[in-house]
């Protein structure tokens, strides 16, 4: 039996980091704590892009065009999709969901969703450096363990033209 050990060290491994304008307040604490968290965890900040874009519906394709460049080894995607009594917040939690998991289908680059989804501000501020932690922090970690595991996974096998 080979068991593939969890391991969080981000030490030579390089990172995107998508994330949302919307909701700033929130988000930019995500950020410090995701970027603390690969820092700590070995990565070189200069071995980190942050990308912003407008709101969590503009994820997708940020991530995407990051993912397929072949510079990084994880994306972390940061959002805060917060509920105002609307449909919109159902269309953009849906569409960032469906576009980040097609971004990890398509390309088979490790994106940690890092994408809040609350009924109110103050369960985002709660987990964004609050009562229940940062999660930035979450998903870096999240993201260092994927890089490690696919890098060791066995590769596919190479087909013949
Ligand atoms: N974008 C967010 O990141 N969070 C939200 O809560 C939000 N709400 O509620 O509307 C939101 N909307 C903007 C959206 O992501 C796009 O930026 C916009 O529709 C332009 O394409």
């Amino acid at each position: 039996m080979r068991v593939y050990p969890s391991v969080i060290d981000a030490t030579g491994l390089r990172f995107a980091v998508v994330v949302a304008r919307f909701n700033h307040l929130i988000c930019v604490r995500l950020l410090e704590g995701c970027t603390g968290e690969l820092v700590a965890r070995g990565a070189v900040a200069g071995d980190i892009d942050v990308a912003w874009v407008p709101g969590a519906y503009e994820i997708p394709l940020a991530a995407r065009v990051m993912a397929k460049s072949g510079r990084y080894d994880a994306v972390v995607t940061l959002g805060a999709v917060i509920r105002a009594g609307t449909p919109h917040f159902d269309f953009v939690c849906q569409s960032v969901t469906d576009g980040v998991r097609e971004v990890v289908r398509d390309t088979g680059v490790p994106v940690a969703f890092g994408v809040l989804t609350t009924n109110d501000v103050d369960q985002a501020l709660a987990r964004a450096g609050g009562p229940e932690g940062n999660k930035g922090a979450e998903f870096a970690r999240a993201a260092i363990e994927m890089a490690h595991l696919c890098r060791r996974l066995p590769a596919p096998p190479e087909v013949e033209a």
